[in-house]
């Protein structure tokens, strides 16, 4: 039986994967989307833990590459729930009739670069398909993180992960839970269980920054004004370096007086939710400056947390920022409550999982239900978790054994008509997610469009470009707090990773460049380069 030849594959339906498809199939390819779970939505198909919503306001995280589409769509919430941006991506897809090209259940298990076809072959869980490109819309924070606690197996009651949330709702009225992990899943997911066990216990190993998201209903005044005039709105949140409105500030902290940063920061941390770091420019380029901010919320948990002692262990010590900030409806008051406990892993460190819940400390937690709210291998676990291998067989995992390198965040060298999608060296995680992957979309498809037009068959990075832009990813991020602290923007979550800053910081000349790139004909990359 011949093998069913595609122009491209899209790995992945999450926001990436139905922009990719729309994109693409518009400009006469076949294309078809591979996507290993039994419906759409990436990230927002599997983060069901109670709680989730995005961080980022819904008239900016979403599309904007139809004018329709962001004029008919309404969001009810300012910060909207993970169910409803489902929704909006089920509208999306029927609107633009894209379900009869995605491939549910289809799980990615190996790519091959045959070279001498010059064509990817690509093993599902269903079968085998051939294509000419191949684009990995896989997400950066797609690849849960199980750490190896000792018992783990052992367990009996109910074992979940916020990342791979059942789709049935789970109900912990009168359970007892445990909830290892206080990054941004915990933090939103703690109030809302808090209010439905009996008891939770919060395992805790670093303390988080978590600004008030203040959400509610849409202000309906608001969002016509930004639909009176979306176009212009996107592009002046696409000139800010994060890609996000209400963080474009020029003003310094250490130049300001007490009152003035006092009242500063407070209307920051009253109205600005993740854009509290735009306060002032020097926040995350400026020590003092930041300590300034970090002392602001550590102040603020004292206020909130009743229990001195349980105030300091939620009183984050390191630099504000450099671990993602997250945002919260009631995060820190849910400690005030009889029924949640925090126990600090740095003097209780986790023994082991036993059958009934967890050891810690030498006491044993007995719980019903047992959550690891642990994160993500971030940015290249998606990737690597798949067997992708290039030119003479290289494996990406082995290449990007000792970090990985990227030319612009949208090619890897030995790895032909291959390109990732907000992969590593690209704003990607430090920037509005949705514009950002717009941005990958069209300037993939353009470039294969622009092959087609200009008879090239084949495209890649080499190992000169990506060690240059590398390096300049690094130097910029030198120029900051970034690289302060341990967190998954460098790997430190994963042991056995590299630990390397992967994002570009700033949206602008990120977006300058690649442009620029593609008018000098897709300068730094090689063509129909011989075997
Ligand atoms: O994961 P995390 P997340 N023993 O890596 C702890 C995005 N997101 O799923 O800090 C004990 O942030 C770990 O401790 P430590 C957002 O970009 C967005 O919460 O490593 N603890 C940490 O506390 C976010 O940043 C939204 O010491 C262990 C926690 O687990 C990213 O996804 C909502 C441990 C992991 O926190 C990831 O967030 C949710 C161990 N062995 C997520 N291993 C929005 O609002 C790890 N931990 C859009």
């Amino acid at each position: 039986m011949s093998l069913r030849k595609l122009d491209v594959v899209v790995v992945g339906a999450g926001f990436s994967g139905l922009y990719l498809l729309h994109k693409l199939r518009s400009s006469g390819f076949s294309v078809t989307v591979l996507e290993k779970a039994d419906q759409l939505g990436g990230t927002w198909h599997w983060n069901r833990y109670p709680g989730a919503r995005c961080d980022i306001p819904s008239l900016q995280y979403s599309y904007q590459f139809d004018e329709d589409l962001q004029q008919e769509w309404n969001w009810s919430e300012k910060y909207s729930a993970q169910q409803e941006i489902l929704e909006y991506l089920n509208h999306v897809a029927d609107r633009f009739d894209l379900k009869k090209d995605i491939e549910f259940n289809t799980e990615v298990i190996s790519a091959r670069f045959n070279e001498e076809k010059s064509l990817w072959e690509i093993k599902t869980s269903h079968g085998e398909v051939e294509t000419k490109f191949c684009v990995m819309a896989t997400g950066c924070l797609s690849a849960p993180n199980t750490p190896d606690f000792k018992g783990l197996d052992d367990y009996e009651g109910q074992f979940l992960h916020t990342g791979k949330w059942p789709q049935v709702p789970v109900d912990f009225t009168d359970e007892s839970v445990a909830i290892i992990g206080t990054g941004s899943s915990s933090i939103q997911s703690i109030p809302v269980i808090a209010e439905q066990a009996k008891h939770l216990y919060v395992f805790q190993r670093t303390p988080n920054y978590s600004i008030p998201s203040n959400n509610g209903p849409m202000d309906h005044a608001e969002e016509a004004e930004v639909k009176s005039r979306y176009p212009e709105f996107r592009k002046e949140n696409w000139e800010n370096g994060f890609g996000i409105a209400g963080m474009a500030i020029e003003e310094m902290a250490v130049e300001d007086d007490e009152q003035g940063r006092k009242e500063k920061f407070n209307h920051h941390w009253e109205n600005e939710g993740l854009g509290f770091l735009g306060a002032y420019a020097d926040l995350m380029i400026d020590k003092e400056a930041n300590e300034m901010a970090a002392s602001f919320v550590r102040n603020k948990v004292k206020e909130i947390v009743k229990n001195p002692e349980v105030a300091e262990l939620l009183s984050p010590k390191f630099t504000i920022g450099c671990k993602r900030l997250c945002v919260d409806t009631g995060y820190f008051e849910a400690f005030n409550r009889d029924n949640v406990t925090l126990i600090d892993l740095n003097t209780n460190p986790i023994d082991c999982i036993t059958s009934k819940g967890l050891m810690a400390g030498q006491e044993e937690y007995s719980v019903d239900s047992l959550i690891l709210a642990t994160g993500f291998d971030a940015m290249t676990g998606a990737l690597t978790r798949i067997d992708i291998r290039g030119r003479k067989g290289i494996s990406l995992k082995d290449q990007w054994k000792d970090g990985a390198k990227s030319y612009l965040g949208l090619g890897i060298s030995n790895f032909p008509n291959l390109f990732t999608v907000t992969g590593p060296g690209s704003p990607s995680v430090l920037s509005n997610m949705v514009p950002s992957l717009e941005l990958h979309v069209e300037w993939i498809s353009q470039c294969i469009e622009w092959m087609r037009d200009n008879n090239k068959k084949v495209i890649e990075s080499t190992k000169a470009v990506e060690e240059e832009w590398m390096t300049l990813v690094n130097e910029v991020a030198d120029l900051t707090v970034y690289k302060s602290c341990n967190s998954w923007y460098n790997g430190s979550n994963i042991d056995e990773k590299a630990k390397e800053f992967l994002p570009f910081i700033g949206v602008p000349p990120y977006t300058e460049k690649i442009t620029e790139v593609a008018e000098q004909n897709y300068q730094g990359f090689v063509f129909d380069k011989t075997n």
